[in-house]
């Protein structure tokens, strides 16, 4: 059996709009990301995953493909591209791609040609349906607000959409569209790369008939999740991916799949299913929505993020694998989220990297994540560019609601919390650009950047290098047992990993207030053979492990024998 490699790695992501420009148009490109390789390599990361770099016409940031196999020319040439596979290789970073297969954009040549004719030879490559009395062919609400269907009067019907309107879902019902799939698949494996992030994979099988959802509120539109979310032929759609195009090469598979459960995901991830390697799932980064969904945030409560984290880690525990992560390029900053970015922005940023970073699975850290970067909050409407903000915005304006109360929303959960440019140094635009940035930079770049962590041995940055390091030298992080500690305490996150006699007691106070951890009657410290193995107050005494304070935000991690 192959190496399993990705088990033992720790992923960074970048989102390459934000991340360096090279050439001063404000956008970031792949020259920009070349010329940042060594500071990753200083970090210590194995695999970059790189948000989708292929032709698009950008109404979702590259998410909308409009030629799958040509880089888009505002990030570079082919040329460009082959040379940073090959800069990450000389370093031993390898390179995983992003799938975008549940839709493409509207501007890609299958979509042109299909609204043509219903008769087009690409006809059946997307979602086509009549309507129903005048109206949409079912109820469906898009993720970006509104329907889930456009009308098209080329040819007087309606294409399926779940994201945005310039997001057609191609149709995976069609083995010729599948297997252009798969050929498109193997053109980026024979390149090189090293595998696939799968954007909203376990959404490409729809219910057949597509039924209208329940709406018992009689909202305009419902939500169609359980009619497209893990669908009825997803994993024979899986399993054939795998036995045409993944089985044949040494590739790393991780499938975005909002809504899957563990028990799900052990269908998706085990290993004698020849599915995918691993998940991201969505439950810990839905632990503040309210009923509303996202924009309806809710205080986050530790106990409950304590056991879906939990649920997942035994779960899957010599099952299946997780993914571990707290941010990415549509996630709020998870310092700014969880920790506390103000007064203990450092100490926070550290215990919740700690915390993750302790647990079984593969990591992955998402870019300005390691130097504690924040959320932003920009006074008008104006400056964001996100469309699933600006469509929700737009439909809750229409609906009543107070701007300044969608707004409060947009700074907790928008997406370009996540997007202001890399903080690279202290420069203007934080060196990120020379020209005026698509999106504006977080103001507080001053003092939060690379170059001033990487001159402080204390930043975040050298923190992450630390756990980064702590993995590969201990086999008990990504392979041992978990047990959850005080699973309904308010403000400790403890937890110990146990692994062929050896164990790790991590102990974080996720609040303001000094803590008191004591360890439960039947968990016995090995005090003589214990030893401090990371803090973020530089805890070095060997005072005891049994029952010891916590500062605010303090972590530490004990191993003993
Ligand atoms: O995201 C899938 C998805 O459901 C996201 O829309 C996410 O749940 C939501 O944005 C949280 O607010 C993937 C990509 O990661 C995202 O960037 C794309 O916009 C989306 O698919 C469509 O491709
Ligand atoms: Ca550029």
């Amino acid at each position: 059996m192959k190496k399993q490699w990705w088990k033992e790695s720790v992923v960074y992501q970048i989102y390459p709009r934000s991340f360096m420009d090279s050439n001063g148009d404000g956008i970031g490109d792949i020259q920009g990301i070349i010329s940042k390789l060594d500071y990753l390599q200083e970090l210590g990361i194995d695999v970059v995953w790189l948000s989708p770099v292929y032709d698009s016409p950008n109404d979702d940031n590259g998410y909308d493909i409009s030629d799958y196999r040509n880089i888009m020319h505002e990030f570079g040439s082919m040329a460009d591209w082959e040379e940073m596979l090959g800069e990450m290789h000389k370093r031993g970073i390898k390179l995983v791609m992003d799938l975008v297969v549940n839709h493409s954009s509207d501007e890609h040549a299958w979509f042109i040609e299909s609204r043509k004719s219903k008769e087009n030879v690409y006809r059946e490559y997307y979602i086509w349906r009549e309507g129903k009395d005048g109206k949409e062919p079912n109820n469906w609400e898009s993720v970006f607000s509104g329907s889930a269907w456009k009308y098209d009067d080329q040819t007087g019907e309606y294409y399926l959409h779940l994201f945005s309107q310039k997001q057609p879902d191609l149709n995976w019902e069609n083995p010729q569209l599948r297997s252009e799939i798969y050929d498109m698949m193997k053109f980026w494996l024979d390149k090189g790369i090293d595998g696939f992030r799968m954007d909203v994979i376990n959404f490409i099988s729809k219910v057949p008939g597509l039924p209208d959802a329940p709406n018992p509120e009689g909202k305009p539109y419902a939500s169609g999740h359980d009619y497209f979310m893990n669908g009825p032929r997803i994993h024979e759609f899986l399993q054939e991916m795998n036995e045409k195009v993944l089985s044949r090469y040494d590739a790393m598979t991780v499938g975005e799949m909002p809504g899957v459960t563990p028990e799900e995901a052990e269908l998706y991830t085990g290993n004698d299913r020849n599915e995918l390697n691993m998940v991201f799932q969505f439950e810990h980064m839905d632990v503040d929505s309210g009923a509303g969904g996202k924009w309806d945030v809710i205080p986050f409560d530790l106990p409950k993020l304590k056991e879906i984290l939990t649920k997942w880690q035994t779960g899957l525990h010599g099952k299946g694998w997780n993914s571990l992560y707290w941010n990415n390029h549509d996630q709020p900053r998870v310092v700014s989220r969880f920790g506390n970015d103000s007064e203990y922005r450092v100490e926070s940023a550290k215990m919740l990297g700690t915390l993750l970073h302790m647990m079984q699975g593969t990591p992955y850290i998402y870019q300005g994540e390691e130097l504690g970067m924040t959320n932003v909050r920009f006074e008008s409407i104006d400056d964001y560019q996100d469309i699933e903000t600006l469509n929700m915005f737009k439909e809750k304006v229409q609906e009543g609601k107070a701007p300044e109360d969608i707004m409060a929303s947009i700074y907790t959960k928008g997406r370009d919390n996540a997007r202001t440019p890399m903080q690279w140094n202290a420069t203007e635009n934080a060196g990120f650009t020379a020209g005026t940035p698509w999106l504006q930079v977080n103001p507080n770049y001053k003092a939060i950047n690379a170059e001033a962590a990487m001159k402080d041995p204390q930043s975040i940055f050298h923190f992450y290098k630390q756990l980064i390091e702590l993995r590969k030298m201990n086999p008990i992080i990504p392979y041992g047992s978990f047990e959850l500690l005080h699973g309904d305490h308010p403000t400790l996150y403890a937890y110990i990993r146990r692994y062929e006699g050896e164990e790790l007691l991590v102990v974080g106070n996720v609040s303001n207030e000094t803590g008191l951890f004591e360890a439960p009657e039947d968990v016995k410290i090995n005090e003589e053979e214990k030893r401090i193995l990371i803090s973020n107050y530089g805890v070095e005494k060997m005072e005891s492990a049994q029952r010891f304070e916590l500062k605010p935000w303090e972590v530490r991690v004990y191993k003993y024998p």
